[in-house]
């Protein structure tokens, strides 16, 4: 099955606030929609991404951890945080389904996550620095979260104003 890029949906979309189901079964159609969701990722650029943010409502994120090394590309099925720290860090976060909106948001500092891989094997790993901001990023947008859904209710209405204002300009092809 060739590679696809598909359309990132841009908030507000019912599909992006509701929770997601696990997947229950490794198939060639799961493997196809990671291996299209990082294709998805590279080109928008970004460095996470999860399945309802290109309609699809299973519990899949992918990431990928680039740190000094070469690309460490990973697909998460059913990913869940199993710990997470004491101690907060303040990133300021963006979405891709919320293009140029920025906030500061406060989280776990580190994380510690399991997964089904698609090598059908059970993953545990702790995040800490950017990565553990991304992977609780992915996994709100699992449950229907979005990181502006941790600002004040003003900040979030003048976000979700400006992108239905990019909607119907997106709509008008401007
Ligand atoms: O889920 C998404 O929308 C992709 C997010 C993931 C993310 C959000 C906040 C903080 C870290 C990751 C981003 O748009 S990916 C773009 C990006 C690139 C480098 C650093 C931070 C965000
Ligand atoms: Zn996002």
């Amino acid at each position: 099955m060739p590679l696809m890029i598909r359309p990132i949906l841009i908030h507000p979309d019912p599909r992006l606030k509701k929770p997601c189901e696990p997947v229950s079964a490794l198939t060639p159609e799961i493997e196809a929609l990671g291996r299209d969701m990082l294709e998805t990722m590279y080109d928008a650029p970004g460095i996470g991404l999860a399945a309802p943010q290109v309609g699809v409502m299973k519990r899949v994120i992918v990431m990928d951890c680039i740190k000094d090394g070469p690309p460490e590309p990973m697909v998460l099925i059913n990913p869940s945080v199993t710990w997470s720290s004491e101690d907060q860090n303040t990133y300021e976060e963006g979405c891709l389904s919320i293009p140029e909106q920025y906030a500061d948001v406060k989280r776990p500092a580190a994380v510690k996550v399991t997964w089904l891989g698609l090598d059908g094997e059970i993953h545990d790993r702790d995040f800490a620095g950017l990565w553990a901001t991304c992977v609780q990023h992915e996994i709100d947008h699992l449950d229907g979260k979005l990181f502006i859904d941790y600002l004040g209710p003003l900040k979030r209405q003048m976000i979700t104003r400006k992108m239905e204002k990019l909607k119907r300009e997106r709509a008008r092809g401007i």
